[in-house]
């Protein structure tokens, strides 16, 4: 018999302990590997950030440099949609990958969010994250879960010198430009972070939203330009009503003292408000203002010149007030870099919802037409996200929390309603929508009719209520303006049939019993 060196006794004592040994070294191996694979997360949302202002889109005059790297070095959505196209109720929907009507957060005018619901943030920290949010959250008063840190701006916030909530409930002011501070801040909590854990952090952007006070370094950034009016400007709504009705419009509703700083001496709006500003800050700000105010008083327009000089000065503010956004973009991404944190680390960039840019003759939100149903979304996720790619799929804000808890390796709730775009992204078996469902509620500010109804790719159906009771159908093929409501006539009776079966079944998918009700009981006419 010959004796292998295996079989000495000796060997033979230890062998059980070496095998033991070998599997506990295999087994924290592979756990490494796994926790590796979880990848970091960057959401920043920025507010009011429409996606015809980002070159990345195809805007002209836009200068975008680092949001446009997101979709060089990942992937540009599309398709990108809301289910409630305004601020809180966006963030929500975010939070919990449910539609209003599941998360209860209907309306910036009533709602305080309900944090005792799960969210993507609380099952990250399930699987092991650390979750931070900094900047402009704005979901009501109730104390935030699934954070382990937070510092966030009261409400709407201020552009300049604003004050923070910690998480003592103090607050704490800041000197400077609030887009600075917010990027500064979530620098300073990546630093300080647990640096075994895998992190998620959001960066909550104030800007772009009313009234676009740009940083003083991006004053007249834009000025040299003259922006061509949108194609459907001068809109008369008159196939539609709720459209008809509304108080958003660059003509009536903007202002020239308050939205475009043209200063009279009279009380100004709180969020036109520059009283926080330091003196040095005010002396900047009216130097470069009051000259434009003198130029306007010279040439005193009048009729659509007005309008169109309230348009070009709207357009100036907004894409300067955007200028420092991107350029905070750019500082995150490359402290991201820097810190050699990128390659693990998957970024989110995207709106809290579309804007109006002069399309219809507005600004602000709210409606299920294109501009503020759809919001700019790119996504950087090495090593999964070929650089420059393009997803055209229809994808809703509340697809994100599903998808990053899969990318996390974390459990999904099952009362989230979105749909996990990993799959996609993978390559993978995935059913794409082919009909998105939206619903808006809010009765108040800028009279928008509260409305729901779905979108194909080539069809819009609306429903308006309680302002306004009206039905609308676009085909969006032959008016992409969205300016022909062709509901009543003839030839549109089977889509509207066949639109109307979509939105039925949407309807029961998502469980709105309130919109239910509505679309069962029809209009009296
Ligand atoms: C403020 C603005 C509105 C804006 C809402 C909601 N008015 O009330 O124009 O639609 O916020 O915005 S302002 O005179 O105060 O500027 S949201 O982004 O928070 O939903
Ligand atoms: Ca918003």
């Amino acid at each position: 018999m010959i004796l292998k060196p295996t079989d000495h006794p000796y060997f033979m004592k230890y062998r059980r302990t070496f095998r033991n040994y070998v599997l506990l070294v295999g087994i924290l191996t592979f756990g490494c590997a796994v926790k590796a694979q979880q990848p970091n997360i960057v959401i920043i949302i920025s507010d009011d950030h429409a996606y015809q202002t980002i070159g990345a889109y195809g805007s002209k005059w836009a200068q975008t440099k680092n949001i446009d790297r997101l979709a060089k070095e990942g992937a540009i959505f599309t398709k990108s949609y809301v289910t409630n196209s305004i601020c809180g109720p966006s963030r929500a929907a975010i939070l919990t990958g449910k539609y209003s009507n599941k998360n209860g957060f209907k309306d910036n005018e009533n709602s305080n969010f309900d944090f005792n619901q799960d969210n993507f943030a609380k099952a990250l920290q399930k699987v092991g994250y650390q979750t931070a949010w900094i900047g402009k959250m704005h979901l009501g008063n109730n104390t935030p879960q699934g954070f382990d840190y937070y510092s966030i701006l009261p409400d709407q916030g201020r552009y300049y010198n604003p004050d923070f909530i910690q998480m003592d409930n103090t607050r704490k002011k800041f000197q400077g430009y609030v887009t600075d501070i917010v990027t500064d801040e979530a620098e300073k909590w990546m630093k300080k972070r647990d640096e075994a854990k895998p992190f998620c952090l959001v960066i909550g952007h104030k800007a772009t939203h009313r009234t676009w006070m740009p940083a003083l370094e991006d004053l007249g950034r834009y000025d040299s330009i003259k922006f061509e009016l949108p194609s459907n400007f001068y809109d008369d709504y008159k196939t539609r009503k709720a459209a008809a009705v509304q108080d958003m419009s660059i003509a009536r509703t903007m202002t020239l003292r308050n939205d475009l700083k043209m200063y009279d001496g009279q009380p100004l709006n709180h969020s036109g408000d520059i009283s926080d500003m330091t003196e040095d800050q005010q002396k900047q700000w009216h130097a470069y203002y009051d000259k434009i105010k003198m130029q306007f008083e010279k040439e005193k327009p009048v009729g659509r010149a007005l309008t169109e000089w309230k348009y070009q000065r709207y357009m100036k503010d907004y894409l300067s007030t955007a200028a420092s956004l991107d350029r905070n973009i750019g500082k995150t991404l490359d402290y991201l870099d820097k810190s050699g944190l990128a390659q693990n680390t998957i970024v989110i960039y995207l709106s809290d919802q579309g804007f109006y840019m002069g399309e219809h003759g507005w600004f602000d939100k709210r409606w299920m037409y294109e501009q503020s149903f759809r919001t700019p979304m790119l996504m950087r996720y090495p090593g999964l996200v070929k650089p420059g790619s393009t997803i055209d799929q229809f994808l809703l804000n509340i697809d994100i929390a599903p998808t990053l808890l899969q990318a996390a390796g974390a459990a999904v709730p099952t009362e989230m309603q979105g749909l996990s775009f990993l799959p996609l992204l993978k390559k993978q078996r995935y059913t794409a929508r082919e009909a998105i469902y939206y619903h808006y509620y809010e009765n108040g500010e800028h009279a928008v009719s509260p409305h729901f109804g779905v979108k194909t790719n080539r069809y819009k159906l609306i429903r308006f209520y309680k302002r306004v009771e009206h039905w609308e159908l676009f085909d969006l093929q032959n008016d992409p303006d969205e300016l022909h409501n062709i509901y009543d006539s003839k030839a549109a009776a089977p889509i509207v049939k066949e639109m109307k079966a979509k939105l039925n079944a949407l309807i029961k998918k998502y469980q709105d019993t309130e919109a239910a009700k509505i679309f069962n009981t029809g209009i009296k006419k």
